[in-house]
């Protein structure tokens, strides 16, 4: 079964996915097979890969090592199409709705096409909302974008449908790497029950408790980065 066939699946089951983010800029190769030591023995259901800049151009090298340890699925992330690696399983194809950028609304993706066209990558074209976590995220920089307010929750709820109007197979409210506030439990639920499509949250969740809060608000995959890489001991919280 495919990348998203599973993610439906899980949805119809009411089985809730947790997605380790791995910053290829950031991860220690050297520690990468007592990393997923702890990440088996967690919750953990997926392994996403990506970061807003890849400046020194690991990616490729990081998801290659990532294969040899783990059987979870590992997902592209990409801040752009230079993180595009073929030893991935998948890739959140993203255009990024909140914002009014070209370059991350359609350029990079048609850049990226000749990199995905022959490709066995899955592609999982996501609806990418970005939702202000009270930081200045890298994203924010990088995508030249302003996140939505978490006042706004219709003009969030209709960017939303908006994306799965035009197709999009995901819907990923996104707080920012390291927000100091997660994207809010009813943001979370008014989408979840106006959306058919799976969705995905991330972005300053660090407690065992806050992953809870959005999957009970009905997130159908969590994604968590920082918290696992300030302090792997996280995991232990986390397990099976
Ligand atoms: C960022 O949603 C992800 O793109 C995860 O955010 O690093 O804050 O967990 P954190």
């Amino acid at each position: 079964m495919n990348i998203y066939q599973n993610i439906l699946l899980a949805k119809k089951e009411g089985k809730k996915l947790l997605a380790v983010l791995i910053d290829p800029e950031k991860i220690d190769l050297d520690n990468i097979a007592t990393f997923f030591e702890k990440v088996h023995q967690s919750i953990a259901t997926h392994i996403f890969v990506g970061g807003s800049t890849d400046k020194d151009n690991v990616t490729n090298t990081v998801v290659t090592a990532i294969k040899k340890t783990t059987h979870l699925p590992v997902v592209l992330f990409p801040g752009d199409v230079s993180q595009i690696s073929q030893k991935a399983d998948g890739i959140l194809f993203l255009s990024l709705l909140s914002g009014r950028n070209p370059e991350y609304l359609i350029e990079q993706q048609i850049k990226s096409v000749p990199f995905l066209k022959d490709s066995s990558l899955e592609i999982l074209p996501t609806g990418y909302i970005l939702i202000d976590g009270q930081k200045n995220t890298a994203t924010q920089k990088v995508s030249n974008t302003k996140p939505i307010s978490q006042e706004n929750t219709e003009l969030i709820l209709n960017t939303a449908l908006a994306g799965e109007f035009s197709g999009k197979k995901l819907i990923y409210l996104e707080a920012g790497s390291g927000a100091k506030i997660p994207v809010d439990t009813n943001i979370i639920n008014v989408v979840n029950n106006n959306l058919s499509i799976p969705l995905i949250v991330g972005g300053g969740i660090r407690t065992k408790k806050q992953l809870e809060i959005a999957f009970n608000a009905g997130a159908d995959i969590v994604v968590i980065g920082t918290a696992f890489e300030k302090d792997e001991a996280f995991f232990n919280q986390l397990k099976k």
